[in-house]
């Protein structure tokens, strides 16, 4: 019977208790979520909340190029706006007000542009598991303290329930301690299938020097529904990466989530050609995906493009490559101290390498990046032409070097 109302008591709370997610925004643990907003990369900061109701502090850290531009934030009907100003980087702090806690929407608006982000707020209260191990332990406490007084005065029958009544408190309270560390996780889902992506371009072939949209429409391969679950993957929704096939264009972009399922970026080509969209994101409980899509600009026909530093390398083995950015004050974007994205010459293989050794956490949770070096492990499969393009982030620019790399085999 104990053990019957103790497994009963468990089920209820795995029941009650929040799934974990991977927008959380709890006390003390930030969201970060890369955007690409009228062309500058926006570091969207959701820091952690103290209490609810109360303050919801947002920064959008923004780099260069920065234009004049008024953003409008927008959570639970309250609202701030950011004004960032020409040429000037650095972080633009605004304070919304949330009301409770659970799943929320920060919506960013331009003239031109909406953002709609997704995010959950941890409320900082105890957890039902710790309020049931707290008052077992209290009650078993109290109750063998009572016993015990009981038992002193002779009275044993009194004595021998309340001692039952208390091991039973002590049993709930041992189990859910035991247990509890299991109660936040949620069970995986193995069978969420990966998302359908459709690429639609607009125009559908656009003149070089013409702003054109990128769009990625994600539908879930079971439902037909839009798939609308996107995990934050190394702090961004999506990572869009569009390249001419000569490589003479890149851009490493974070599309803006304008509907469920959908992920819009403007960019404008300088070289006429064939053009490769890939994205790179990660559903909730399925794993990452790289999906990818190709479209045509427009215009005179370029002249190759040049891609100045060659390296070379044996195929089929893993090599660290050592770029000196030779800069000692590196700052940390999309989380790491580095990128490295390859491509081969047709578009069908996309890598994307991180340098993470040159990065510490310091004890005030900040991210120290040192510099200048960033290395890399990388493999290629096969032998062939590839372009690889270094990215990493210096007062507030992030700088794109590319490379040219020559597998043998
Ligand atoms: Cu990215």
């Amino acid at each position: 019977m104990f053990i019957r109302l103790v497994l009963g008591i468990s089920v209820v709370l795995l029941v009650v208790a929040t799934p974990a997610s991977a927008h959380v925004v709890a006390a003390g643990a930030d969201l970060q979520l890369a955007q690409t907003i009228a062309g500058s990369e926006v570091t969207v900061v959701i820091r952690g909340t103290p209490e609810v109701p109360g303050p919801l502090y947002v920064d959008l850290i923004a780099h260069q190029p920065v234009h004049d531009l008024t953003i409008d934030l927008a959570v639970d009907g309250s609202v701030g706006t950011v004004r960032f100003q020409r040429d000037r980087p650095g972080t633009y702090p605004a304070v919304l007000h949330v009301r409770d806690g659970g799943p929320h929407e920060l919506r960013l608006e331009t003239s031109a542009e909406i953002s709609v982000l997704p995010f959950r707020v941890q409320a900082p209260r105890p957890a039902t598991w710790e309020l049931v191990v707290y008052g077992g332990f209290g009650t078993t406490g109290l109750l063998l303290a009572a016993a015990i007084a009981a038992g002193a005065r002779s009275r044993r029958p009194t004595a021998v329930a309340l001692g039952g009544v208390g091991v039973v408190a002590l049993i709930i309270a041992a189990t859910v301690a035991v247990v509890s560390p299991h109660l936040g996780d949620r069970q995986r889902d193995p069978g969420r299938p990966n998302a359908q992506a459709f690429l639609t371009v607009t125009p559908d072939r656009p003149a070089v020097g013409e702003e054109f949209t990128v769009r990625f429409d994600l539908v879930d391969g079971a439902t037909g529904q839009p798939a609308d679950d996107l995990a934050v993957h190394h702090a961004a929704l999506t990572h869009l990466v569009v390249t001419s096939q000569d490589g003479g264009f890149f851009r490493h972009v974070h599309p803006l989530r304008t509907d469920r399922g959908r992920l819009e970026a403007r960019l404008t080509a300088d070289r006429a050609g064939r053009y490769l969209a890939h994205a790179e994101f990660e559903r909730t409980d399925a794993g990452g995906q790289l999906v990818s899509g190709r479209f045509d600009v427009s215009g005179p026909v370029p002249p190759e493009a040049a891609h100045p530093a060659a390296w070379t390398f044996p195929a089929g083995r893993p090599v660290t490559v050592q770029v000196d950015t030779g800069s000692t004050g590196l700052q940390s974007w999309l989380g790491m101290p580095g990128h490295l994205i390859t491509r081969d010459r047709d578009g069908t293989f996309l890598g994307h390498a991180h340098e993470q050794s040159a990065m510490t956490s310091t004890s005030d949770g900040t991210v120290a990046v040192h510099g200048p070096e960033l290395r890399f492990t990388v493999s290629f499969p096969r032998p062939g032409r590839y372009f690889g393009w270094v990215q990493y982030a210096e007062d507030f620019r992030i700088v794109t070097v590319p490379h040219l790399i020559e597998v043998t085999p």
